[in-house]
């Protein structure tokens, strides 16, 4: 087995006993047990089974912060605190996507239904995604009381859910289902909506959560860090809708939906600034329709602008954009750029 997915075992070796611990919370309430029984379901179809990258970053981010080389360098009571605070970033997770399925009128989500779609879930799954989050604040609670900067993991938490939702409002108030308005599109609009929507809660989230156990809370520290972890998470969006239409489904494993959908992607915004009077008729007429005819004509536009290698520069440009700062990482306080440069490691050129 590779490094990593030991690493991955490991990780999902403690998610039992996550449960074990929540549920025990709703027995010391007096809940019946079909009641036990429906939140333990909902933990477990809600929060493992994804690639769990959020989560697992807490714990490799906290190993480099040390000076490690490995996780098994961590003594068990360490390990054990960096993981659930790895499963609280998979819980927040899975609160947003339980939540966004249901606005997004999905159907599936790593490949099994969502949980609104589990016969009998239905509309309780909004109550679900409440109790998803709440679990969080159970586990902080539980386990880090004590330390000094217990309130700073809270207050976190906070601000990025604050920050997700944000970007949520924005990428639903954009992209009307039934309203096909290309008007509402820019790439600035873009740029917020990915940034707010996934780069502070996949990027920056996970880091902030193991400098703060590491010690390593200066503001300029945290500041260092976020600068490079949000455009990097845009980034890494930018590259999920750069797949969306130029990658292959075996490469990427799911067929892309973006254009039907009326999506907001960074493909369409670019293809809007160099689109031709003609090819933006074409545009505003088949975005959005939820036919392929009308989305094979929307991808002839994007292949004759030759938005993929627009694509490829963008992401020429902001891979060495992003290395020469953190070339300028200031490591002074206990800050390491092998943080970062890990991080932009595993999003360079990825294909899936
Ligand atoms: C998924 O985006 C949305 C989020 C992670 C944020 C949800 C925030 C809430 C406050 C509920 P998406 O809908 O573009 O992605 P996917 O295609 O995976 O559904
Ligand atoms: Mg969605
Ligand atoms: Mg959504
Ligand atoms: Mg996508």
């Amino acid at each position: 087995m590779s490094k990593k997915s030991v690493n991955k075992t490991k990780f999902l070796s403690r998610f039992p006993i996550i449960v074990e611990e929540l549920t025990q919370s709703l027995k010391d309430y007096g809940m019946p047990q079909e009641a036990i029984d429906w939140f333990a379901k909902s933990l477990n179809h809600n929060t493992p089974g994804g690639k769990l990258n959020r989560g697992l970053s807490v714990v490799d981010t906290y190993v480099i912060l040390k000076g490690y080389h490995d996780v098994e360098e961590l003594d068990s009571k360490e390990y054990d605190q960096l993981a659930l605070l790895g499963w609280c970033v998979e819980l927040l997770q899975a609160y947003f996507l339980v939540a966004d399925d249901m606005m997004d009128h999905s159907l599936t989500r790593r490949g099994q239904p969502c949980w609104y779609k589990v016969p009998d879930v239905g509309d309780i799954a909004i109550n679900d995604s409440f109790m998803l989050e709440a679990a969080i604040y159970k586990l902080l609670k539980s386990h880090f009381k004590k330390e000094s900067y217990y309130i700073d993991l809270i207050e976190l938490f906070h601000e990025v859910t604050f920050q997700t939702e944000l970007g949520q409002l924005l990428d639903l108030i954009t992209a009307p289902e039934d309203k096909v308005d290309l008007t509402k599109f820019s790439l600035d609009k873009h740029s917020f909506i990915v940034i707010f929507k996934t780069a502070y809660y996949s990027f920056y989230l996970p880091v902030a959560l193991a400098m703060y156990v590491a010690g390593i809370t200066d503001e300029k520290d945290l500041k260092q860090a976020r600068d490079v972890l949000i455009p990097l998470g845009e980034y890494f969006q930018i590259q999920d809708d750069y797949l969306d239409c130029f990658g292959t489904p075996e490469q990427i494993g799911k067929i892309g939906t973006d254009i039907q959908d009326n999506k907001c992607s960074w493909v369409i915004n670019k293809a809007l600034q160099l689109a031709t009077p003609e090819q933006r008729t074409i545009l505003d007429a088949n975005y959005g329709q939820r036919n392929s005819e009308s989305e094979a004509k929307c991808k002839k536009v994007f292949y004759d602008l030759k938005i993929d290698q627009e694509y490829t520069t963008y992401e020429e440009k902001i891979a060495k954009e992003l290395q020469a700062q953190i070339a300028q990482v200031d490591e002074s306080r206990g800050f390491k750029s092998q943080v970062l440069t890990t991080f932009l490691n595993k999003v360079y050129k990825r294909t899936k």
